[in-house]
C-alpha cells in the first residue's frame, strides 16, 4: 500500500499550468482555438488531419486496407498534425474536430456535385462512417455487423484506460504513483483476458472475419502484446496472452497494416516513417 497522501484537494480546482507531466504544455481545461490557422487541402477525396498514434492509426490502416481492396475512391491527404505544438488548437482543425484531438477527418469526394464537405471526429466514428461508405470490413449480416460495432465501441471505451490510466500514470506522469499504477495495470490486464477468451475462439475479433473492430483494437492492444508500447510489455506480462499474441502477429502481417502504421510517424526508424501522405 501507498502511504498516506497529505494532498488535500481545494474547494475549488483551479489549473496549474506548471503540473508537470509529459503534457502539461498542451493540456488545458478550456476548449476552442486558440490562434488562427487554416488547414491545408490537397487533391484526394479524403483529408485526415492526424498523427501516427494509436488513435490515429486505427484510420491509416483503414485507408491502406480500403485501396488494398481496390476503392479508388479512399484515396488520402494525411497532413500531420504535431499535438506538442499544439496544432490541434489552431481554429481550422478545431472547425474539423471541437474536441481538439487527433484524428480529424474531411470527406471532400462530390465536390464536382457541389455536395458539402463532411467533418468526421473520432477514430470510431472515421472506421464506421468509412465502412458504410464503401461497404467494406463490416459485414452486412445482423449479426456480424453487431458483434463488430460492440468490439469497436468496446475499444472506445476502454482504451481510455490503456492509454489516459495505465501509460499516462505508467510512463508520462511526472513521478511514479503506486495507486493509480496498480489499478490501471490491473484493469488493462482484464482487458487483455477479455480479448485472449474472445481470441481462443476467434479467428478474428468478431468471428471469422476481419473487420473495422480488428482495426481499431489492434494499435492499441496488439501493439501492447507485440511492440513497444508504454515499455510495458514485461510489468504486464503480455506474452501471457497467447491468442492475443496469436492475432496480435497475423493483423501485423498484413501489408496495408504495415503501411497504415507509418503513415504521420515521426518518431522511431527512419525507414518507418510517412510524416505526410498525398
Ligand atoms: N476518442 C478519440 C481520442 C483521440 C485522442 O485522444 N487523441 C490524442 C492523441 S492519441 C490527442 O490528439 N491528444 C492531444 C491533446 O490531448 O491535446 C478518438 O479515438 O478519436
Amino acid at each position: 500500500m501507498s502511504k498516506k497522501s497529505t494532498y488535500v484537494p481545494a474547494k475549488v480546482w483551479k489549473w496549474n499550468a506548471e503540473s508537470g507531466g509529459r503534457f502539461a504544455a498542451i493540456n488545458r481545461p478550456i476548449a476552442g482555438a486558440t490562434n488562427e490557422k487554416e488547414l491545408p487541402v490537397g487533391k484526394h477525396p479524403f483529408q485526415l488531419y492526424s498523427l501516427g498514434t494509436p488513435n490515429g492509426v486505427k484510420v491509416t490502416i483503414m485507408f491502406e486496407e480500403l485501396l488494398a481492396a481496390g476503392h479508388k475512391g479512399a484515396e488520402y491527404d494525411a497532413w500531420l498534425i504535431n499535438i506538442l505544438d499544439g496544432d490541434q488548437f489552431g481554429s481550422g482543425f478545431v472547425e474539423v474536430n471541437p474536441n481538439s484531438k487527433i484524428p480529424a477527418l474531411m470527406d471532400r469526394s462530390g465536390q464536382e456535385t457541389n455536395k458539402t464537405p463532411q467533418r468526421i471526429f473520432e477514430s470510431g466514428a472515421m472506421l464506421l462512417y468509412l465502412a458504410d461508405k464503401f461497404g467494406a470490413f463490416l459485414p452486412n449480416d445482423p449479426g456480424v455487423r453487431t458483434e463488430a460495432l460492440s468490439w469497436l465501441f468496446w475499444q472506445m471505451g476502454s482504451a481510455p484506460m490503456l492509454g489516459g490510466g495505465f501509460g499516462h500514470f505508467y510512463a508520462y506522469a511526472p513521478e511514479k504513483y503506486e495507486y493509480p499504477i496498480d489499478r490501471y495495470a490491473m484493469e488493462v490486464k482484464r482487458q487483455l483476458d477479455v480479448l485472449d477468451r474472445q481470441l481462443a475462439d476467434n479467428k478474428y475479433i468478431a468471428g471469422d472475419t476481419y473487420t473495422i473492430a480488428d482495426m481499431a483494437i489492434w494499435p492499441w492492444y496488439g501493439v501492447l502484446a507485440i511492440g513497444d508500447l508504454y515499455s510495458a510489455q514485461e510489468y504486464l506480462d503480455v506474452k501471457s496472452y497467447k491468442n492475443v499474441q496469436r492475432w496480435a502477429k497475423m493483423i501485423d502481417a498484413r501489408p496495408a497494416v504495415k503501411r497504415g502504421k507509418m503513415v504521420n510517424r515521426t518518431w522511431g526508424d527512419e525507414d518507418e516513417q510517412v510524416p505526410e501522405r498525398h
